[in-house]
Formats: C-alpha cells, structure tokens, sequence
C-alpha cells in the first residue's frame, strides 16, 4: 500500500525517530513498520486553476405523509476522471466521488435511507449532529454489503456546516479517502434573519478540502504515511484538482471543511487580506472574526466570508508552519506542518450582485456554568494509538455519562506529536487551553478539536437527551489512521442510576 514516491524526499522512520531524538524530544512508538516522514511540499504559484469548481448538487428529499424530510443516499464503487480521459478507481454517494450536500431546517425531522451497493460493510456517521446513538452511524450500525439502514431523527440544534462520512472500526480512512464524504447544512430562523448568503453555489459553496496523491498520468495514488498518517502532495476542492471558482456577488460565504485523512491546513488568502471567519463546527460564532489564517484539522469546519470587487482575483491558499501547528520545527519540517498549497482560485465577475451589510452580531452563545459540572473526565492522548492508556474495543463501554447534566472533558496531549479530538452527539464549548482562555476562533460550538502537543484542553458539554444505555457515541482521534489504529472509545448516555450494557457485540449489522 505505501509507495515510494519519486517527486519529494522521504525520510525512514528511523530518520525521523533520529530527528525527534535529536531534537530532545519524546521518541515516537509505532506498531508496524513502512512509516515515512513526507517532506516539505509547496504547490504555491504551480496550479494552473484550468477546471471549474465541481458543486455538489444538493440532495433531493421529500416530506412524508407523517412530516418527516427523507433522503436517500447510495455508496457505490465507481469511477473519477481527476486529469481529463483518466479514470481513477473511487467510491462516492450516488455517483463516483463525495457525496451530495443535504439540507435541513432546525426542527424538521429527517431520515436517510442509505443503501450499500459497495462488497464491503461501511457505515454513514453524520458528523457533528446531535441525534440518538442508535442512528448516529458508529462503528455498531454497519451496514452489510447489499444491506441498508435507515437513520432519522430530529435537527434540534443551531445552523451549521455539518457533514457525512463513513466510520467502519479500523476502515475510515479508506473509506473516506477513497471519496465517501459529504456535506449536510442546517438552517434556522436566527441565521436566515441576518441575511447571510446563502444561495447554494453561488454565493453559499461548499469548500471539501481533501489531500491526495497522483501519478505522472494522473491517477490516484495511495499516500505516503507519516506519523498523522497518509499526506498527499496535491489538494483536490470537492474533488477537482486545480480548482477556480467564478462568482457574481460581492459577498460570498465558503463553508471549508477539512475533509482530508491526516493534513492539518492553515487557510490563508494569497494578497494577505485577513480571514473573515463568522462560523465554527457547530454553528455561528457571536461575531466575525479577522484572522491571519485559519487553521483546521480533520473534520473540523469554518464558515468564511469574503468580499471581492469587480474583476478580481485571489486565491485561497495553505500555508502551515511550525508555529501554526503547535509544533517543534523539527517535527513540523517532515509531515505537513511546514507544507505550502494553492487551493482555489476565486474569480470575481465584471459585474457583482451588490450583498447587503451583514450584522455585528452574528449569534447568541451562553456560556456554561462551570458551578454545574457534575462529572469531570480526563483522556489522555498516549503515544501508541491509546486514549486513558487503552485502545478501542468495541465491547467495552471507557465512559457513561448521566443524561441532563453538563460535564467538564478535559484532553491532554502528552505526546510530541499533535493529534485531534472529536466527541459525538454533543457540541462543546472550549473552556481553557492550558488554563487560559481560549483564542474567539476556537469560543464557538466546536465538535472536533485540534490538540496541540503538551497541551490540556478542558471542555464543557450538556448531554440533553437520548439516553439509551445499550448503544455507544464514540470520541476519537480524527486522524482517521490514528481512529483506525484504536484511538478512539466509546461512551453511554443514561438515566440517572442506570447502568451501561452492550447487547450489541462487535460487528453487528443491520
Ligand atoms: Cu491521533
């Protein structure tokens, strides 16, 4: 599976561990062999931006006679041109590659009749979405090859950019790498009432950020792995390589979400101007932000406006360096967090639609009451793909929590290296880094975070509703290789006094 690659300079991990070590660092201890330490890349000023910006189109649904929206959703293997007239063997939702952009309203209730057609099990987890476990599309609902399942629920919470992806244990980063993702929107009367754009695809667009690899010829390529896993050396926007994107408005909205297996990106505009930032994983922030860059790990969002005048051109880049990344520079030099990438060209028209004045304030976000936490809970990021000291089994329950309560996470990663945290159900809030408060780009609802090494990051969340003492959400590492090494662990929402149980064994299908 791992490729020597020609086109950069790859280190052995015996080189890397030398490094580290020299570097007065903590060793690195990898199971297995074949690891890598992927070079510096930097595509600045080297993408011809020749294809338009592939759009998702947006998933049709109808409502039920009992009110409910249904979509439906297929993954299939098939085929992708990313160079003209070359095929590269993919998966997607209803066509080759991704998936469709699903879209609903706070307050309706939803169902998603997925159907596998792939000869493999996977499974749908709806990232971000606050729903009951049984539908939340973990490791515990696969779905067989041929075989379907058919999630629903109610969208109870605030406009965001939420999306799909597959969570099979020990497969997510092939599958999603191969092309299953796919983003799903919510709305709600407080956003719409600020008059954001939000014209899907024309001044709303969906900004998939994926990594890859690729041939002289054009055709995908497995990635080299480093310590984060497989890094590709080129971008791909909602599948297209070298990407522009023409607009007609003076004001657009670009929902990034970083859908990539292992790169951690810093999102920059190339003639410098500041990022304005107005939303976060789970939703709107209080008010924008103007940030030098953004930076996201897997699975995390950001919500960006950017205002263009007539005729113009600028191009939505990554540049990550060590001190962006949280890193020793001599960790950052081999595995992306020094790398350097065009993403996306932005063509403004002659002529813009004018977009009116958006609000200073954006949202309303309480805080939480720190005096209410009933639970504290520690996990500590370990160097071998463990949480607490522990890999993931899928028979055992690492955590329940009392449903109605507010509990106060906090996740600390001692390693040298950085790692990600991502909780399901429930979007938290970002309380201290370090026991300091945290930066306005990281105040907002957040589900998944970046995690720095030797850094403590508490968190505060509310588990509402759903308890169901026999179905685990999970928390993991979203470096998905790191997920599907078994850093990951499972937690139970009950009643008070209950008690968790497992009725459902590992690899249970339905
Ligand atoms: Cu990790």
């Amino acid at each position: 599976m791992l490729q020597t690659r020609l086109r950069r300079p790859a280190a052995t991990l015996g080189s890397a561990m030398a490094a580290l070590a020299a570097g007065g660092l903590v060793a690195l201890s990898f199971a297995g062999c074949g690891l890598v330490a992927p070079g510096p890349v930097d595509t600045v000023g080297e993408v011809d931006f020749e294809t338009p910006l592939a759009i998702p189109p947006l998933a049709e649904s109808h409502v039920d006679a009992e009110g409910t929206r249904v979509f439906a959703l297929e993954a299939q293997a098939g085929t992708t041109e990313f160079a003209p007239g070359v095929a590269s063997e993919t998966w997607g939702f209803d066509g080759g590659y991704l998936g469709p952009t699903l879209v609903a309203d706070r307050g309706e209730r939803v169902r998603v009749d997925l159907t596998n057609s792939l000869d493999e099990a996977t499974t749908v987890h709806w990232h971000g979405m606050h729903l009951p476990a049984a539908m939340d599309g973990g490791p515990h609902q696969m779905i067989a090859p041929g075989g379907s399942f058919a999630p629903e629920w109610i969208v109870d919470q605030p406009a965001a950019t939420l999306w799909y992806h597959p969570h099979p244990h020990g497969e997510t980063e092939s599958h999603v790498a191969k092309g299953l993702a796919g983003m799903f929107l919510l709305h709600d009367d407080a956003e719409r009432s600020l008059g954001l754009p939000e014209e899907y695809g024309v001044d709303d667009i969906p900004v998939i950020v994926q990594d890859a690899g690729f041939s002289a010829e054009g055709v995908r390529e497995d990635t080299q792995r480093g310590y984060a896993g497989g890094l590709g050396d080129e971008l791909l926007v909602n599948g297209t390589r070298g990407p522009y994107l023409d607009i007609s408005t003076e004001l657009v909205r670009l929902r990034l979400l970083n859908a990539s297996p292992a790169r951690t990106y810093a999102f920059a505009w190339s003639d410098g101007r500041p990022v304005e930032l107005i939303g976060t994983d789970g939703g709107l922030l209080e008010a924008s932000v103007a940030l030098d860059q953004v930076r996201l790990s897997p699975g995390e969002r950001a919500e960006v406006l950017l205002r263009v005048a007539p005729g113009e051109r600028v191009v939505l880049q990554s540049r990550m360096t060590a001190e962006i990344a949280g890193l020793e520079p001599v960790v950052a030099s081999m595995n992306g967090g020094v790398d350097a990438f065009d993403v996306l060209e932005v063509r403004a028209g002659d002529e813009l639609a004018p977009a009116a004045s958006v609000p200073a304030r954006l949202a309303t976000i309480e805080d939480f009451d720190p005096a209410e936490v009933v639970t504290t809970r520690t996990f500590e990021l370990g160097d071998s793909f463990e949480i607490n000291g522990e890999a993931m089994d899928m028979d055992r329950i690492d955590e329940t929590v009392t449903v109605d309560t507010l509990e106060r996470w906090v996740v600390e990663n001692s390693n040298a290296v950085p790692h990600s945290f991502h909780v399901h159900d429930v979007q938290f809030r970002i309380a201290t880094i370090d026991g300091a408060a945290p930066p306005p780009e990281l105040a907002g609802w957040k589900d998944t975070i970046f995690a720095e090494p030797e850094t403590s990051y508490e968190l505060l969340m509310r588990f509402d509703d759903y308890a169901d003492p026999s179905t685990p959400y999970m928390y993991h590492c979203h470096l998905l290789w790191h997920e599907d090494q078994g850093m990951m662990g499972q937690f139970a929402v009950v009643e008070p006094g209950q008690r968790a149980t497992m009725s459902e064994g590992p690899h249970h299908e339905h």
